[in-house]
Parts: C-alpha cells; sequence; structure tokens
C-alpha cells in the first residue's frame, strides 16, 4: 500500500542546493531518492558578482560545491551540476533552475530556504515563472528555529523588544540543548567563563601547527577559473589549502578538538603578528557553507571537556559562539529585516579608507589585520571587533560601506552573519539592540592584546599630536561626538562622566587631532 506522499513521491524531483547548503542532512535532501530524483547545483556569476566576493571565498565554494556534488553522485545520485564556464551558464538563479527543470523533465523542485532574505525573495518570485511546483523547506540544520528564537524575543502581544542579549537567549539554548549542564544547572557553577578568557599572549606559548589540505584536481580547476573569471576581485588566491570536503572538514575539527581547542578560552581575545589563527576554530567557514554542522561541532567539544582534554573555560567558550551568538545573530538578522540593513544610529556617513583594499595604511594594527584578511580571507573575531570594526566605529564610516566590505572578505561571510556583526555589534548602527553599549576602545585595549604597537609609526602611550596613536584622540572624539546618543547608556555612565570633566582645552584638543587625521591623506577614500 502507498500512502500519499509516496505514490507522489514516484516522480522525479529536482533537489536545488544553494552554494551554503552543502550539508547531507539537509532538508530538502532527506527525502531524496538515488536512482530517481536529480540534484541541481549551480555556479552563477549573479551571485558570484552580487558583491566582489574574496576570491579565496569562492574558490573555497565552488570547490567544496563541487566535492559535494562528488560525494554525492558516489552515493548514488544523479546530480546536474552547472558549472561557471558551462555553455549554457544563464548567469542567475532564477534561469538558471527554470532551464534545469526543463531539462530534467520535471514537475516538481524542492529547495531549503536560502539563508539570506534577498535569495528569499527571489526564491519566491521564480514561482510565477517556474513550470514546476516549487516546495521551500526550513533550514533545520540551525538549533533554533525561526518560530523559536521569535517566541523567546517577542512578548505574547507580538511587540519587539527595544533591544536583546545574547546571554540570556545563550542560557535558554543551554538549557534546552542540555550542553554542559548538570541537575539544570551550568558545569563549574557559571553559564559563563568570559572572564577568564582575556589573557594576553605570552611569548613562550606554541601555536599549533594547522594542518594542510593539498588542492587537488578538481579544486586546482576551480582555481584556474576563479583566476581568470575574478581576477578583478579583492583578495589573494594562492596560497590554498583549506578543507573542501566533508572528510576533510571533520578532519580539520578533531585537528581543532585536541590541538587548539584547550587554549582557545585562555587567548580567545589575544593578537599576535604573524599568527592570524592562533587558538581559534577557523571552523566559521565550513560551518556556514553546510560542511559541518553546529551541533556536531559542540559535541565534540563538550566530549573532549569530558574526557578531560580540554578545560571547562575554552569548551563553554566555544559552545557560548556557536549555540549562542551564532543563532542569535541569526535570529536578530530575520527578526530586524529588511529594515536592520539601513540602521544608522548615529548617523555616520563617512567613506570607507582606501587603505580597507591595500593595507596600506602606518597603524600597524589594522596593516597586519587587512593584510591577513587580504592573504586569507580571515581575521579572528577580535581583529574584526576591536581593530577593523572598532576604527570603523570611532572613525564613523557609514554602516552600509562596512557592511559591504565584511561582505565582501571574509570567507565566512554570508548577510545574515554579517550584517548584525556588522550592524549591532561592531557600529552600534542598531542603537544598541543588540549590544549594550559601543565596543568601542582606544589603543590601550590594543596595546594590552596584542603585540602591534610595539612595531608601529605611531605612540600608543601618547594622547595627542601627530605622533599619538588615533585610536586614542578618536575615541574621545567619538564619545564627544555621540554624547547626545551615548549618555543615555547606562553602561556607559562613568566614561561619559570622566567626557564631561574634561577641560574644554583638552576637548578641542582632542577634535583638533581629530579633524586633522579624518581628513589627511591616511583616510581618502581612493586606493
Ligand atoms: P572561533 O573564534 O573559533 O569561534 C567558533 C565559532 O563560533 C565560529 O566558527 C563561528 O561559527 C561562531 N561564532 C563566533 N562568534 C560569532 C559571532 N559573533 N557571530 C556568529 N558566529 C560566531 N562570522 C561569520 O561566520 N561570518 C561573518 O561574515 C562574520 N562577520 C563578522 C563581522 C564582524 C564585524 C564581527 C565583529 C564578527 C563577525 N563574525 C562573522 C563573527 C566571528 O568573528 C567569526 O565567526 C569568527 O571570527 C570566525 O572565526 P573562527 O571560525 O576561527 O571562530
Ligand atoms: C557566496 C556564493 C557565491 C559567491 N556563489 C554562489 C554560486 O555561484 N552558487 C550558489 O549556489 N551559491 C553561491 N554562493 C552562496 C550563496 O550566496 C548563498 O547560498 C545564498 O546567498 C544564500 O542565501
Ligand atoms: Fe594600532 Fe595605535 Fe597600536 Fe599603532 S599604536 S598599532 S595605531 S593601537
Amino acid at each position: 500500500m502507498f500512502t500519499p506522499g509516496e505514490f507522489m513521491s514516484e516522480k522525479k524531483v529536482l533537489r536545488f542546493v544553494l552554494g551554503d547548503q552543502l550539508s547531507r542532512d539537509l532538508s530538502s535532501l532527506t527525502d531524496a531518492v538515488p536512482g530517481r530524483d536529480v540534484i541541481f547545483l549551480a555556479e552563477v556569476m549573479e551571485e558570484a558578482t552580487s558583491v566582489r566576493h574574496h576570491k579565496k571565498k569562492i574558490a573555497f565554494l565552488f570547490s567544496a560545491m563541487r566535492h559535494f556534488a562528488e560525494d554525492l553522485r558516489a552515493e548514488g545520485f544523479e546530480v546536474d551540476y552547472l558549472a561557471l564556464d558551462a555553455d549554457s551558464n544563464p548567469g542567475a538563479f532564477g534561469a538558471a533552475l527554470a532551464e534545469a527543470v526543463r531539462r530534467n523533465g520535471v514537475e516538481r523542485v524542492v529547495m531549503t530556504e536560502p539563508s539570506e532574505l534577498r535569495v528569499l525573495n527571489a526564491a519566491q518570485s521564480w514561482r510565477e515563472e517556474l513550470a514546476a511546483d516549487l516546495e521551500i523547506r526550513t533550514d533545520t540544520r540551525f538549533l533554533a528555529s525561526h518560530e523559536d528564537f521569535v517566541a523567546w524575543a517577542v512578548d505574547d502581544r507580538g511587540q519587539q523588544p527595544k533591544s536583546l542579549r545574547m546571554e540570556y537567549f545563550y542560557r535558554e539554548m543551554r538549557k534546552r540543548t542540555g550542553y554542559l549542564m548538570v541537575d539544570g544547572k551550568p558545569e563549574g557553577g557559571q553559564w559563563n567563563f568570559d572572564p577568564d578568557n582575556r589573557k594576553a599572549l605570552p611569548d613562550d606559548v606554541t601555536i599549533p601547527a594547522r594542518p594542510s589540505f593539498p588542492p587537488d584536481k578538481t579544486t586546482l580547476e576551480v582555481l584556474d577559473l576563479v583566476g581568470r573569471a575574478f581576477s578583478h576581485h579583492f583578495g589573494d588566491l594562492e596560497p590554498f589549502d583549506h578543507p573542501v570536503t566533508r572528510a576533510d572538514a571533520l578532519a580539520y575539527l578533531d585537528w581543532f578538538v585536541s590541538e587548539a581547542l584547550p587554549g582557545f578560552g585562555d587567548w580567545q581575545d589575544a593578537m599576535k603578528q604573524g599568527e592570524p589563527l592562533l587558538f581559534h576554530s577557523h571552523l566559521s567557514a565550513l560551518i556556514n557553507c553546510g560542511l559541518l554542522g553546529p551541533r556536531e561541532c559542540c559535541d565534540r567539544a563538550v566530549e573532549a571537556w569530558r574526557e578531560g582534554k580540554a578545560p571547562l573555560n575554552a569548551v563553554e567558550g566555544f559552545v557560548r559562539q556557536i549555540i549562542g551568538w551564532r543563532e542569535f545573530i541569526r535570529g536578530v538578522y530575520w527578526l530586524k529585516m529588511p529594515d536592520y540593513a539601513q540602521a544608522n544610529a548615529l548617523t555616520a556617513t563617512r567613506k570607507l579608507p582606501g587603505f580597507f583594499w591595500t593595507g596600506d595604511t602606518a597603524m600597524n594594527c589594522l596593516h597586519h589585520a587587512i593584510t591577513e584578511t587580504k592573504t586569507n580571507a580571515y581575521a579572528h573575531h577580535i581583529q574584526r571587533l576591536m581593530v577593523l570594526g572598532n576604527f570603523c566605529l570611532l572613525a564613523g564610516i557609514d554602516p552600509i560601506e562596512v557592511q559591504e566590505w565584511f561582505l565582501i572578505v571574509y570567507w565566512d561571510a554570508y548577510e545574515w552573519v554579517e550584517m548584525p556583526n556588522v550592524v549591532g555589534m561592531a557600529l552600534f548602527a542598531d542603537g544598541g539592540f543588540l549590544a549594550s553599549k559601543p565596543y568601542a576602545a582606544s589603543g590601550a585595549y590594543i596595546n594590552k592584546m596584542s603585540d602591534y604597537c610595539a612595531g608601529c609609526r605611531y605612540d600608543v602611550k601618547k594622547k595627542s599630536g601627530e605622533d599619538a596613536c588615533p585610536f586614542n584622540y578618536l575615541y574621545w572624539n567619538f564619545l564627544a561626538s555621540n554624547e547626545h546618543v551615548l549618555k543615555q547608556n547606562h553602561r556607559m555612565g562613568l566614561i561619559m562622566g570622566s567626557l564631561g570633566k574634561m577641560a574644554p582645552e583638552r576637548l578641542e584638543e582632542i577634535r583638533e587631532d581629530s579633524d586633522r587625521f579624518l581628513g589627511g591623506p591616511e583616510m581618502r577614500a581612493e586606493y
């Protein structure tokens, strides 16, 4: 006897998988039948140039897509793979899908919801022109569904809150998942071990050497393609030694858990010249494109703690980044879009300086963070937040320009995760919806957490004048320029009090230094 669903499922179904949906347990693939269904993946110019993505990001994704297709074929699936340079490539998702429907003679298409609003809206519009039914399924790879997040964030009358705090969401997620919980209470008696995770890096710490995944034939073909098609895009294509298969991604996760996780907590906020990765997992791009699942990453970390191979502060910190920050950020994106994209609570209007594309600046911290970004399509969280983001915040760079830069340059960047991190966390452009106060800091913070300042043309100890660290006067200038907004923030009370006590001459000096710097050659927008 057939159930109605099984009867329907006798017909061939086209399963459309996007570039950040490379998970075998994807909701659109769970009921795929080898020998009957066709799985469709498409490299399309419109998507690859929606912004001028870093070359390494495109190469990583295309290679991971092609390897995912190979794995599906090995499982017995028919895969219709549209390569970017195929003669028949129409260059856009909608047209490519319409042609795939005709080519494969299907009446039904199934896909998992796109992770970004732009592509979800496009997918809804494809329905009109598609000669087939299109089913869009929920993305079950996140631990909190859209409904879960709304139920947590929005009150009974459907009223949106004025602000949300990750910490409370995280506690709910800990309770729901049971990660690091004992008898309903957090392991170690604390929810959060962040205060233990802010140590500067001592000179004698050995940073573990990363495994390398040399390009195979498929990746070499992609590198050649990307080198030709996207030569004008930002960033270095090579060296390229990233995991691009599920098997390599799992091996990289295993390596992280055994070698780097034990030091992840202590030195999570540290920065060191020539060491872009330190003890960070470097897993974000693998998780965001679907090669790894967030649950399995947390499972492995918690297992290491249970086996006594990693300390609690490291494992709690890592689990918090994934079940806390990552899920929270996604929830905020879907709750606040589309207006969030335009948020500019501090009315910042300055153009992004050209050195963000070249790294050509005398500010050593920014020089390193940007050149590493250019080489690796990666910078770790504190470089993104407290060097790059902090500079954009203090210099009053237009959030739209900053969003675009962050979306372009990182291999893990997709709008759903990039935007709230930039708008809410780095720039306070949502007026404090996501962060309780701006992540603004002077040079003293960067000096404490890094070895950048010793090699800088500017003097981190100097507060004013041409040789003073620009972060020092820009910090106070930021507070003074935004006093009307920031004085209402109770967490800023102490620092705004200090600003209020500043002599007018000192305030004038800060303004002059800031005007000179912000109007000077270092800040020119062209590059
Ligand atoms: P680890 O430090 O090893 O952290 C472990 C994992 O936790 C990460 O792999 C990631 O999956 C998750 N995670 C940690 N922090 C965050 C966070 N704030 N938001 C979401 N997930 C988090 N992350 C992206 O994945 N894509 C982006 O486009 C992105 N843009 C950012 C822009 C700014 C301005 C800032 C401040 C942060 C941004 N982040 C982004 C968050 C974070 O910086 C990166 O996830 C992290 O640096 C990736 O490196 P990792 O894998 O070594 O992370
Ligand atoms: C980031 C990206 C790029 C550069 N190119 C493609 C592509 O050619 N084909 C594809 O399926 N996905 C690509 N992606 C990832 C998509 O941007 C991502 O899947 C959507 O934005 C999700 O909404
Ligand atoms: Fe950056 Fe200032 Fe330190 Fe130079 S002195 S590296 S500009 S914080």
